[in-house]
């Protein structure tokens, strides 16, 4: 074992060309690989102006050679790289760069459907968040586990009681997905989280149409992704309560569980305080989710009609509840006991009346849903996030445009316009980002849940490309997803179970306690934060393009999320579903 040990330290070492980095880490790029039609780009770390040779892993032979562009600098750090472009070569095989001080890239491949099982891995991801479930090997391989939280006797907190509800009574709530590396599962989370998975079923319908993912209900007529989305739903089916039509906040613990695994968990559970935000966003998801399922009739029937009537009930609530926030400090100073879990709280509601309205708007194809909205569309686009889903309002608009009224063209054009000035104004200077990626050109990008932001931007210009045509769009959302892949500033691979140099360490539950070296597949790290709150160990500094550790400690920068994984998805999916073709 010693042996072992110290002849890997030696090879290691030999590999290190500077301090702590192996060669290949001077070289970041996409470390699964590239389309033969597409862009690719690596970027190569530090000044040196050299040639660099594209070489045949199987031939040993140089099979394209080129220049490194001029330098880029990090806004961020100040470090310097260049650009080694090679997308001019086109055959399919598997490569390695090589840059002459730099060293060696990790070998990558060439072909098509190049991301197919990145999506794959990815939708399956949220099979493994599944509660109330036990995850049998035949569908979680190694990540087998024992059913957790069956959610079949969850209390009503003293915040949430109604007539028909009283305190420490008990409801069914069972299903739904564990939101991260947590196992809380909270509506303002799960409605964007559905949102996402549900439109980018409705934008690429084909692409999902026969795509399967080895879960339980894959033999069944229901694509794959919208079985998962499923679990979800029955599970947000049950958060409202039936007397008055209002959707409790969250079904939580009081405080975290341990790093355990969630048969271990045995903490009574709670659905806590109704309130207007997770109300609207409950009325979105179920309209949507009425749009969607209205053509699975024959495989799930009436399931429509209840989502649509759940969204009318939701929608009455929060027009007699219209400015109900959840504030937990101040809930926890009249009510016990403490509920401490993640927050989830916003203080403004303006984007979900916005975003509900316009999805029962188009479910119902009445206006009044509108009477009292303005899109707003004079302000510039707010990325989606949580606690901001205008813009899902606006995809809502635009995906459903043949089904407006001659009145409403006027909107579209306006909503339209947003979404393309906002992706315009994301490719401003590209040529000049260090990273030739549109993510991380303002700071703010990188906020808890980075790549979720990289992923979110991927998706507006996936909307602008499907609304112009213009390749530069599509190119840049490649762009983005060669980021989460590799190409970025810490040099990781951000998705479980993906890369040379891959995250192994999330902050989540199932993949410290497992016992399994691997951590759970397909899962998306949050991504650099430099507010860096979890005071972690082993953050490399404070830039924060860099401010990443892979250490399950660190859930500011290297946890999972459902709202996380879910645009990912999306940008997958879009990607493989345009160079498919
Ligand atoms: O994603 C959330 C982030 O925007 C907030 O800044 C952060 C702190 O409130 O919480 C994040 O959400 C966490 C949630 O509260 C609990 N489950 C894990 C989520 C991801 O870290």
């Amino acid at each position: 074992m010693k042996k072992i040990y110290y002849y890997s330290v030696f090879l290691s070492l030999l590999a290190n060309c500077s301090l702590g980095q192996s060669s290949s880490e001077n070289i970041r790029l996409n470390q699964v690989g590239f389309y033969p039609a597409a862009s690719k780009i690596a970027i190569v770390v530090g000044e040196e102006n050299t040639d660099f040779v594209l070489k045949d892993t199987k031939s040993k032979k140089v099979v394209f050679t080129g220049k490194l562009g001029e330098i880029r600098k990090s806004q961020y750090s100040g470090k310097a790289g260049r650009i080694a472009d090679f997308s001019a070569f086109q055959k399919s095989g598997s490569y390695i760069l090589e840059v002459p001080k730099a060293g060696t890239s990790y070998l990558f491949e060439i072909k098509p459907e190049i991301h197919k099982n990145v999506a794959i891995a990815a939708i399956r991801g949220y099979y493994y968040q599944r509660a109330s479930a036990a995850l049998p090997e035949k569908f979680a391989g190694k990540w087998a586990r024992a059913e957790g939280h069956p959610d079949d006797k969850v209390l009503i907190h003293p915040s949430a009681v109604s007539p028909g509800r009283p305190e420490s009574s008990m409801i069914s709530s069972p299903k739904g997905w564990y939101d991260a590396g947590d196992y809380n599962k909270y509506i303002v989370n799960s409605g964007i989280t559905m949102a996402t998975l549900l439109s980018v079923y409705e934008d690429f319908p084909v692409y999902f149409k026969n795509l399967k993912t080895n879960i339980p209900e894959s033999n069944n007529a229901v694509p794959d992704l919208l079985d998962e989305v499923l679990w979800n739903l029955r599970w947000m089916m049950t958060m409202q309560d039936p007397g008055d039509g209002g959707v409790y906040h969250k079904l939580t613990n009081p405080r975290f569980d341990g790093m355990i695994m969630p048969e271990a968990c045995k903490n009574p559970r709670y659905v806590v305080q109704k309130n207007t935000i997770a109300t609207l966003d409950f009325v979105a998801v179920m309209a949507q989710s009425a749009r969607v399922f209205k053509n699975f009739e024959k495989e799930l029937p009436g399931l429509s009609d209840s989502c649509k009537a759940a969204a009318l009930k939701g929608w009455a609530w929060a027009g007699k509840n219209p400015s109900l926030e959840y504030h937990q400090n101040e809930m926890n100073k009249t009510f016990d006991p403490d509920i401490v879990t993640g927050g989830y709280e916003d203080k403004d509601g303006k984007d979900e009346w916005i975003w509900a309205a316009s999805e029962m708007y188009i479910l119902t194809k009445d206006e009044v849903y509108l009477k009292n909205i303005s899109f707003e569309t004079e302000k510039p686009m707010p990325l989606p996030s949580w606690s901001q889903v205008k813009a899902l309002a606006y995809y809502t608009i635009i995906r459903n445009e043949k089904q407006l009224g001659p009145v409403d063209q006027q909107y579209l054009r306006s909503i339209k316009k947003s979404v393309i000035d906002f992706s315009d104004d994301l490719l401003t200077s590209l040529e000049k980002q260090p990273y030739h990626t549109v993510m991380g050109k303002n700071a703010k990008d990188f906020a808890w849940g980075s790549n979720a932001v990289a992923s979110n931007q991927g998706i507006a210009l996936i909307q602008a490309y499907k609304l112009t045509k213009s390749k530069k769009y599509l190119g840049a959302a490649l762009g983005n997803l060669d980021y989460i892949l590799g190409r970025n500033a810490t040099g990781y691979s951000f998705l479980t179970g993906f890369g040379s140099k891959q995250v192994m360490h999330p902050h989540h539950r199932p993949s410290v306690a497992d016992g399994i070296v691997e951590p759970v597949p397909g899962l998306l790290s949050g991504g650099p934060n430099p507010a860096q709150q979890d005071k972690c160990a082993g953050y490399p500094n404070n830039f924060a393009d860099e401010s990443f550790v892979d250490a399950d400690c660190s859930y500011a920068s290297n946890e999972i999320a459902i709202n996380w994984n879910a645009p990912f998805v999306y940008l997958v999916a879009a990607i493989e579903a345009f160079y498919a073709k």
